[in-house]
């Protein structure tokens, strides 16, 4: 694969209102990022991926913008924005938006235009006299009536969150200035929210009746979209240095290639979820014991479905998805299997992304109040099961393994008081396990899941063949073990991950002395017949 910066580099994610808060209101801000710019520094990684702090009444918590050009009050301002990504670039950081622009907000001046027929705006969102059958993502209808308009208006997430319509090349225009905009002021990229949900079918049919999601055939990675990607690469991306994640649940390695083959590349690389659904039948909800197997199957499938055609995301985690620990992991043995599942991960081929905190092995918050959330998807989905049946029990189960606020509770920095997040009651509870789990902590014992990260990120920028090196699975039917190797040129490297709280063998591998162990994270590692519970090692062809 051609060599890029963003395919070398490790990408940390910051969902800002959770990562540092500057002057004591209980909600992160820009400045609080700019203060934390040495941690990330020292960690190593090369670029930042923030999600929104554009304006926003945040009933989605940003992800529902009312202008792109202007920055949260919570959050700080344009001049701190453009501080925070002088500094960023100063220390050797790159920076990437979250591109929010299959919706707006209700609040953005286009939609409150376009509910009055105020030209040019009457066609900037789709509007029907009758309504249709289509479900939202985060349960019940997608259409909502508007008594202003007298219309319904369709919205794929909260009544809050229009669909904007793309076939009207005015609302093409907005989105290329929106990004000319930030692109102008140095941003280095975007991550492209559900960019793959953004071309509809003409006429909006009904769908076909399903519980989940109706209305989906006629939105999801619909034909109409690549002109629009193409248009935008064409204009915009391609004329600057910065490249574009594709956010795309339901999506295959085929239909990826549509998007990021080398030939065709209207965006660099895709977020697949395949492989979030270890746990579930592909809709969180709906949940099943995790298997070692549900992560290998699709991971193994991604690495040999883009091989030489298309570059991977690699992630465990979002602030979309429950901790990968506590998901994938174990709680009792938390050092070995958080750091072994980031060996799992980020040896495999593609670009790192790492979600703020799992650096540290923070894990699931579940708190047993719903009062205790704050998740719009979270609220809705209560509301929704216990309309069809469920009790309240069965409700409150899910959503301490599911809700997304799992991964969005503070950053854990120290043992004082809110975790060193902020000084005053923070708008999310900090997880009790703070004065364990945080950054202080990580950094002054001799071992620790953050130095492992480190170490990790270290390796990658001293090896290519870990970045660019050719993947192949090792025992594939193993249930347990997940063994793969990577080749470039005369090098060779193999990793081996115990996904098991007992020990495994190993006795049928390669025969290793040829190799020198890079990394492992037992303190000792003689025993070349087996591997101890969750046991991670990489080996590098001497
Ligand atoms: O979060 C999910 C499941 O829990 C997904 O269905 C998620 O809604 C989907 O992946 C789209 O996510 C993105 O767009 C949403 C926003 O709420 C998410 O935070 C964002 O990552 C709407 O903008
Ligand atoms: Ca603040």
């Amino acid at each position: 694969m051609k060599h890029a910066w963003y395919r070398e580099g490790v990408v940390y994610q910051i969902y800002p209102r959770s990562f540092q808060d500057s002057n004591g209101d209980g909600i992160g801000d820009l400045n609080g990022i700019i203060k934390r710019i040495p941690y990330l520094k020292d960690l190593g990684i090369s670029i930042v991926w923030m999600s929104p702090v554009y304006d926003s009444p945040n009933d989605d918590n940003g992800y529902d913008i009312s202008n792109y050009q202007d920055i949260l009050k919570d959050f700080g301002t344009l001049d701190e924005m453009f501080e925070l990504i002088k500094k960023l670039h100063e220390n050797g950081i790159k920076l990437v938006m979250d591109l929010v622009v299959n919706h707006s907000s209700d609040e953005h001046p286009w939609f409150q235009k376009s509910r009055k027929r105020v030209a040019p705006y009457e066609d900037f969102y789709y509007w029907k006299k009758k309504k249709r059958n289509w479900t939202s993502f985060f349960g019940g209808p997608a259409w909502t009536y508007d008594e202003e308009r007298k219309e319904y208006y369709l919205h794929l997430f909260s009544k809050k969150q229009p669909d904007l319509n793309w076939n009207n090349p005015l609302v093409r225009e907005e989105v290329k200035n929106i990004m000319r905009f930030w692109l102008d002021h140095g941003v280095d990229g975007f991550r492209c929210d559900v960019i793959n949900l953004i071309a509809k079918a003409d006429g909006l049919p009904n769908g076909k009746p399903t519980p989940i999601l109706c209305g989906h055939e006629h939105y999801m990675n619909h034909p109409k979209i690549h002109p629009y990607l193409k248009e935008l690469r064409d204009e915009v991306i391609s004329k600057y240095d910065c490249f574009t994640v594709g956010e795309t649940a339901f999506i295959t390695p085929e239909t990826a290639l549509s998007y990021i083959d080398e030939d065709i590349r209207e965006l660099d690389m895709v977020f697949q979820f395949e492989h979030m659904a270890a746990d579930n039948y592909y809709v969180k909800w709906f949940m099943k014991k995790f298997r070692p197997m549900n992560l290998k199957k699709p991971l193994s499938k991604w690495q040999v479905g883009l091989m030489g055609r298309g570059w991977n995301s690699l992630y465990l985690e979002n602030h979309d998805q429950p901790r990968s620990l506590s998901r994938f992991g174990s709680l009792e043995n938390r050092y070995e299997s958080a750091t072994m599942l980031a060996t799992m991960i980020y040896f495999q081929q593609g670009t790192p992304f790492i979600f703020q905190g799992q650096e540290i092995g923070m894990s699931n918050v579940s708190y047993d109040n719903l009062d205790d959330y704050q998740d719009i998807e979270t609220k809705n989905i209560y509301k929704t099961g216990r309309k069809l049946g469920l009790s309240h029990q069965r409700m409150m189960k899910k959503i301490k393994m599911m809700s997304r606020d799992n991964a969005r509770t503070p950053m854990q920095w120290d043992k004082s008081a809110f975790a060193g997040f902020t000084t005053h009651t923070p708008w999310l509870k900090v997880n009790p396990n703070y004065q364990e789990v945080n950054v202080e902590n990580s950094l002054k014992k001799e071992r620790s899941i953050l130095k492992y990260y480190k170490e990790i990120i270290r390796l990658r920028k001293n090896h290519p063949i870990i970045v660019y090196g050719d993947y192949q699975d090792i025992d594939f039917k193993n249930q347990t073990l997940y063994a793969y190797s990577r080749s470039l040129g005369e090098s060779k490297l193999i990793v081996l991950c115990n996904f098991s709280k007992g020990q495994c063998s190993i006795k049928q591998m390669e025969d290793l002395s040829k190799y020198e162990c890079i990394l492992h994270n037992y303190p000792a590692y003689d025993h070349m017949d087996k591997l101890l519970p969750y046991e991670a090692r990489v080996y590098l062809k001497k």
